[in-house]
């Protein structure tokens, strides 16, 4: 297992849209086993592949609490069957946008189809913190970030301001 470094705002392979994963082989495996230990050092509760450079449909999360045994869930080629119509605002945060939050509305209960770690199907639906973060993640996987959610003269916010970071981080 290995840390690979987690791309942030505005590198443009972040906009990319990942292909789906033809079947989840070793390769899927060992690619989820470094993106959890990524996630997991970040510390972050989710992680799309993309994040770390790769273009595949493959997300990893754990929502677990500090105090909880580690959780970790595995979703190759995610998608999203039916959602309900009530919506939940949350603050959300990401990686590739670090130290920025802002609030997004999301539907509160998303129906899941996806791939497990062992290459199972799953049916399930996702609600709460589960529901926001799988569609965060989603999102990645077709180039859209949450900060593409909120106004033009946030986004320039943000993107400034994780520019400005990387540009006193390199001095
Ligand atoms: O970059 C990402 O996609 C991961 C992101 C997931 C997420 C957070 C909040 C709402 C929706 C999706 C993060 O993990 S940001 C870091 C974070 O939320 C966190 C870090 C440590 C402890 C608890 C939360
Ligand atoms: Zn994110």
């Amino acid at each position: 297992m290995a840390i690979r470094p987690i791309l942030t705002v505005p590198d443009p392979v972040l906009k990319q849209v990942s292909k789906r994963v033809d079947a989840v082989t070793g390769e899927t495996r060992a690619l989820m086993d470094d993106m959890l230990e990524t996630m997991y050092a970040a510390p972050g509760i989710g992680l799309a592949a993309i994040q770390v450079g790769v273009p595949q449909r493959v997300i990893v999360m754990d929502l677990s609490k500090d105090e909880e045994p580690k959780a970790p869930r595995f979703f190759v080629n995610p998608e999203i069957l039916e959602t309900v119509e009530e919506t939940q605002t949350y603050e959300e945060g990401c990686l590739s946008v670090p130290d920025f939050f802002d609030e997004v509305e999301r539907p509160l209960k998303v129906k899941l189809r996806y791939l497990n770690y062992e290459g199972k199907q799953v049916e399930e639906w996702a609600e709460g913190m589960y529901a926001v973060c799988i569609q965060h993640e989603m999102d990645h996987l077709q180039g859209t970030l949450f900060i593409d959610h909120l106004s033009r003269l946030k986004r320039s916010f943000a993107i400034n301001k994780v520019k400005k970071a990387k540009k006193k981080d390199a001095a």
